[in-house]
């Protein structure tokens, strides 16, 4: 399956500038440009890789933050269902970073499979408790992680993993391409619009628009994304400018600059309220309902 180059029916003027490619409706893209993997549901033999692996002994890190009322709201759900389809029958360290030591729930877990939970001071901006984490990542990057796992994946709460979410995700830097925007326009995706900002990408220019609640890699590879990103994001700090979507909007400009080495169809986190199309067929991790309101009120 692959999907059609923009610059199949564009002008050569914007051939030149437009690093993009979309899909339509009857197309995947299975290679980027650059040769790298993009992994949907059917492009892979998990048994070839179950055997590969099986020779080849691993151990998989998944680091989650669950600060203020989304501990509440989303840890629960996110760690069972991770128990049961992420990286089944392999090593799995889950990293749970709270601010609420004492309500971290108790979690059944399969053998192979054990969760760490540290302690981490709650930011004043929920804006911040998503940026931040990419310095808390680095920290514990450096600090354990890169001695414990082979491959470490970053994720945002609030999903919940629905089918197995397996070794055809592993890679040395791998990106999320976002739900929404994987079949839209190229200049109409958020990206940072403003040169002021780190985050800065000009109009024209990229190549998907990826979702920050999916990264990984080998640990150093997630090392170098957590750093650069984080650096972006505390220049632009003291140059008084926050990017459109945060952290998110780092993340697309340092893959933007450093090609990931596999990238996972929206099947690897997709939004049920996006209409049903033929392009997915086999969902693996989902968006879990946010109420707004109330999640926001005390952040
Ligand atoms: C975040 C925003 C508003 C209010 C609360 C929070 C919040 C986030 C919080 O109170 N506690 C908390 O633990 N978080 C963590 O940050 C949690 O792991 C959550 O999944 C993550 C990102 O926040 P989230 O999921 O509300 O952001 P989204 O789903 O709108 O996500 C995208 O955009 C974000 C930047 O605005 C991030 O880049 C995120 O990775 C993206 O998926
Ligand atoms: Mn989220």
């Amino acid at each position: 399956r692959m999907y059609r180059c923009w610059s199949v029916d564009t002008p050569p003027e914007e051939l030149m500038l437009s690093d993009w490619f979309f899909p339509n409706a009857s197309m995947n893209l299975t290679t980027t440009k650059w040769s790298a993997p993009v992994v949907w549901h059917g492009t892979y033999d998990e048994g070839i890789l179950e055997n590969y692996y099986a020779k080849h002994k691993i151990t998989v890190g998944l680091t989650v933050f669950a600060v203020g009322r989304y501990l509440h709201y989303y840890l629960r759900r996110f760690l069972l269902s991770a128990d049961q389809y992420f990286m089944v029958g392999q090593k799995v360290i889950i990293y749970v970073l709270t601010d609420d030591f004492s309500n971290m729930p108790w979690i059944p877990l399969s053998p192979l499979h054990t969760i760490k939970v540290f302690e981490i001071k709650q930011e004043k901006r929920w804006q911040d408790v998503s940026m931040m984490r990419m310095k808390t990542i680095s920290e514990h990057v450096v600090d354990h992680i890169q001695y414990e796992v082979d491959f470490l994946f970053c994720m945002d709460v609030d999903q919940i993993f629905l089918r197995k979410y397996g070794l055809e995700t592993l890679g040395e830097s791998v990106a999320q391409i976002h739900a929404y925007w994987y079949n839209a326009n190229p200049i109409d995706v958020p990206y940072e619009r403003s040169p002021f900002s780190e985050a800065y990408i000009p109009v024209g220019r990229g190549d998907f628009y990826y979702h920050a609640a999916v990264f990984g890699g080998t640990p150093i590879q997630v090392l170098s994304i957590a750093r650069e990103c984080l650096k972006g994001i505390m220049t632009d700090k003291r140059n008084n400018i926050e990017a459109v979507w945060h952290d998110e909007s780092h993340l697309n400009k340092y893959f933007f600059l450093h090609k990931p080495t596999k990238l996972l169809s929206p099947e690897y986190c997709w939004d049920f309220r996006r209409k049903h199309n033929a392009d997915i067929k086999s969902v693996k991790l989902y968006w879990a309902v946010k109420n707004y309101k109330n999640l926001r009120a005390t952040v």
